[in-house]
């Protein structure tokens, strides 16, 4: 008889999955899932079969996904958390990018602001930034432990994941949170990336908190199936101004009449988000166009 659970961690073909009761269980998955190509993922809702004493059991089933990452390769994260700090300097493209990922796949986006302590302006900077999206912008500090209890707070119900640059500081935020020990590094040495891109994924459910601390979001390229007529969908903030724009497929690009630019030049958008944008929409004009090749 199918039990159900989800996959928790996956390492050398052995899929540890936890139960709704909190039971782990260590599954091989069947070969029909090679068969069909088909990769099990840490974050997956599986039906599976427990084994008999020592054995392991069996992986029968994944259950669809409601959002999928392949790099890092998770499923069913419901909010990702981007994480920024003064230092490393923030990347705003990353970030720009983990929100198209994040909204593509209706994956709520909740952005925090590390490090507090160091830096307390860049808070009020993303907040003016990012609030026009609809992104809840929180100022903590992992280190001094403030804000923390905000930030637990929205991720309850959620299965969270961290994304940001390395060196923001989302092993120590995960550690102060779960009361987990996580490997973390100092800043200065974030180019050694052989043990941070060797590490393997795991879903922590610790005090009523499910997370993934994970390095792989750090690089984020959008898909190149990722039309670029529909990048616009995916910026909040445009939705309202794009009736406006004298062309119905107006992509807010130099077009004529375009209301986002008149907004822009009026100063009710964020110069950045738009000058980001059109630049990501460069790129993705530019890979749709050579996506043949
Ligand atoms: N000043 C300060 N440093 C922090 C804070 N949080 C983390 N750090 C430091 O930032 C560095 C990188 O942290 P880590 O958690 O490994 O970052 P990750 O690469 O994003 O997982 C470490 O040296 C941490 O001690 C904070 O709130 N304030
Ligand atoms: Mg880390
Ligand atoms: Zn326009």
């Amino acid at each position: 008889m199918n039990q159900r659970g989800r996959i928790i961690e996956g390492r050398g073909g052995l899929y540890t999955v936890r139960d709704t009761k909190g039971q782990s269980y260590v599954l091989r998955a069947k070969n029909r899932f090679r068969r069909e190509g088909i990769r099990p993922l840490v974050g997956d809702e599986v039906l599976f079969t427990p084994g008999r004493l020592e054995e392991h059991g069996w992986l029968e089933e994944i259950l669809p996904r409601r959002s999928v990452s392949l790099r890092p390769p998770v499923a069913n994260i419901t909010q990702l958390i981007i994480t920024l700090a003064s230092e490393p300097p923030p990347d705003l493209m990353l970030a720009d990018k983990l929100l198209v990922f994040a909204f593509r796949q209706d994956i709520k986006a909740l952005m925090v602001i590390n490090k507090s302590d160091l830096d307390a302006a860049l808070p009020l900077k993303m907040q003016e930034a990012y609030a026009p999206a609809g992104v809840q912008v929180l100022a903590l500090s992992a280190l001094k432990g403030s804000g923390l209890e905000t930030l637990r707070a929205a991720m309850k119900g959620h299965l969270n994941c961290f994304a940001g640059q390395s060196g923001v500081g989302k092993s120590t935020l995960v550690s102060a949170l779960t009361g987990l020990d996580l490997e973390t590094g100092a800043v200065s040495h974030r180019t050694r990336r052989g043990r941070q891109t060797t590490r393997h994924i795991s879903l922590i459910d610790r005090q009523g908190l499910e997370v993934l601390d994970t390095p792989g979001f750090s690089l984020l390229e959008l898909p190149t199936q990722l039309e670029p007529e529909r990048l616009r969908e995916v910026y909040p903030e445009f939705l309202p101004l794009q009736p406006f724009c004298r062309f119905e497929v107006c992509l807010h690009d130099q077009e004529p009449g375009c209301a986002v630019e008149q907004a822009l030049e009026a100063g009710r958008l964020n110069s950045g988000r738009v000058e980001r944008y059109r630049q990501l929409l460069a790129e993705q004009k530019e890979k749709w166009s050579t996506r043949y090749d």
